[in-house]
């Protein structure tokens, strides 16, 4: 299926490119497949860069429609992420949400309890970087179900479209993420709109990177 690259998505890649974020060349992930690029979203690592990144995710946020109560950042790096979407929501889209986050070691003493910030209370909308298997979503949401509270979906930066590890199953670990948990992930981009950037819009330096990418998307990529 074509992608429609909207403004704010290719500013996004553009973005992400310049900050040294998505990178082209060979990297080996957490499933153990050699990918021709890589998205690294901790080295989004100046205040301005945050704030930019913000007000990319408030963007898909308000785009997706989505209903919700409370943002939510697993540590360690949806902390930043989940904050800086906060601000930039309050800032730019008029909506002043609350906000938590989880301490990886439940403390001993003092507040007690592993999240801080807001309670979790009502549609919580998960903030994370990139989704490959899916390991850390799960976590997540035995959260979310141990506060009583119910997940309305998760937003990341990229949607890899690669198959989970099972060869059996045809889908992304984001649709299977979506099926199990009966919520939505949306995603700024998606590699189809990382492909059609590098094909249609970058300059030739970049271009010549879509031909990997592409073969890889054959191996490893799921249907639309
Ligand atoms: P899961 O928690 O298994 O879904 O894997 C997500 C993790 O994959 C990320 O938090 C990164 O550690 C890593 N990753 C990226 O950050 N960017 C990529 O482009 C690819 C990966 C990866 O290793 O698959």
């Amino acid at each position: 299926a074509a992608s429609t690259l909207q403004p704010y998505q290719q500013a996004f890649i553009e973005f992400a490119i310049e900050q040294g974020v998505l990178r082209f060349g060979e990297f080996t992930l957490k499933s153990g497949r050699t990918s021709p690029y890589f998205f690294n979203a901790g080295l989004f690592k100046s205040g301005r860069a945050l704030a930019q990144l913000g007000r990319f995710y408030a963007q898909a946020i308000a785009d997706s429609g989505l209903e919700t109560d409370v943002l939510f950042g697993p540590a360690y790096k949806g902390i930043p992420l989940a904050a800086t979407t906060a601000v930039a929501l309050a800032d730019h889209h008029d909506r002043d949400l609350p906000y938590a986050f989880n301490r990886k070691e439940a403390k001993a003493h003092g507040e007690g309890g592993n999240i801080v910030g807001a309670a979790l209370a009502g549609r919580i909308l998960i903030i994370d970087d990139v989704i490959t298997a899916g390991t850390a979503i799960r976590e997540v949401m035995g959260l979310i179900e141990a506060a009583g509270a119910e997940a309305a979906g998760v937003v990341v930066a990229l949607d890899r479209q690669e198959r989970g590890g099972d060869d059996r199953d045809p889908r992304s670990a984001i649709q299977q993420v979506e099926a199990a948990y009966g919520m939505p992930v949306v995603s700024i981009v998606t590699l189809d709109m990382v492909l059609e950037y590098l094909e249609v819009h970058a300059g030739d330096e970049l271009r010549g990177h879509a031909e990997a990418i592409r073969a890889y998307r054959d191996r490893y990529g799921v249907q639309n």
